[in-house]
């Protein structure tokens, strides 16, 4: 299957799905997780991105954090973000389903998005619950925000390993890949569960499934179309024959 062939499908399509990774903000400036040079090249994940690792050092997660918002706060979304923009205007039933928690699907002004790991620019107490609003949570550069209801520690609004996505979050990403008749699968290693099992509930419900990836991945071999190359390249050429 060709990018052509690929828009004549999507021209006759209603309900249409599309599952984003790293990959899609790597051409912004934002680091992905597995590459060489990705995130746990440098540091290991049990250490930052676990409950474990937030109660022995709350301090050098909460570090990590302000530096990751700082470094999103800068960078722009790129041509494949905002190809999915258009993509959405054109599809009746249309659905983006990211593992992104850098916000940028939102800043290019995409409408249905279901965040399955949740978001940088939030924060909730691990006491109370109360969330705290970006602003809030701006003000603190390099220390713990402190809970402005009760004092305790905040925690940002991510799905750390072992932790469970946000059920309604995953029911309705569920729903719609198996609702969905073509489902896109851009910049992600398909690696993280349940995240990764998006593209098979698709496949076994009868949608065609297409990946846009630098390279292969452990789904390459089950989709009816891989599209190599750069998502900020290989998806506005997709649009641009539409
Ligand atoms: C481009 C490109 C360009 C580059 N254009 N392409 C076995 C052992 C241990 C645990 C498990 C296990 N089996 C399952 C688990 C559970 C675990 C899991 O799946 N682990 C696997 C690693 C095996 N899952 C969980 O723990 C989840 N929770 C859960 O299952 O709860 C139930 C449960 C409870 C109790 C016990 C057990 C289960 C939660 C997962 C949460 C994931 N969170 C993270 C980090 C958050 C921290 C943070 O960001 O601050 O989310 S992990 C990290 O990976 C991040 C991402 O969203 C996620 C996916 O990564 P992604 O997006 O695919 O990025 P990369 O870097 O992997 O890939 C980038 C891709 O882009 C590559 O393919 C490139 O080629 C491509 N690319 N540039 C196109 N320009
Ligand atoms: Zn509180």
């Amino acid at each position: 299957m060709n990018l052509e062939s690929l828009a004549q499908s999507l021209k006759k399509s209603t309900r249409v799905a599309v599952l984003t990774g790293a990959g899609i903000s790597a051409e912004s400036g934002v680091p992905t997780f597995r590459d060489p040079g990705g995130i746990w090249a440098k540091f290991r994940p049990e250490e930052l991105a676990s409950m474990d690792a937030f109660l022995s050092h709350p301090e050098r997660v909460w570090e990590w954090y302000h530096m990751r918002r700082k470094t999103v706060h800068e960078v722009k979304p790129n041509p494949g973000h905002k190809a999915l923009v258009q993509l959405e205007k054109l599809i009746p039933e249309f659905q983006l389903i990211t593992q992104n928690v850098d916000d940028l699907h939102n800043r290019a002004g995409q409408k249905n998005i279901l965040e399955l790991h949740g978001n940088l620019t939030r924060s909730y107490c691990v006491s109370c619950g109360e969330p705290a609003s970006p602003d809030y949570l701006n003000q603190f550069e390099k220390e713990i925000p402190i809970c402005p209801a009760c004092g305790d520690k905040l925690r940002p609004d991510i799905i750390w390993f072992g932790e469970m996505l946000n059920p309604e979050i995953l029911n309705s990403a569920i729903e719609t890949a198996r609702r969905c008749e073509i489902f896109l699968v851009a910049g992600t290693s398909a690696l993280v569960y349940p995240a990764a099992g998006l593209p098979l509930e698709a496949l076994n419900n009868g949608a065609q499934v297409f990946e846009f990836n630098l390279e292969e991945t452990a789904l390459s071999h089950l989709v009816h179309g891989h599209f190599s190359g750069p998502c900020g390249e290989s998806l506005p050429q997709l649009l641009s024959l539409l």
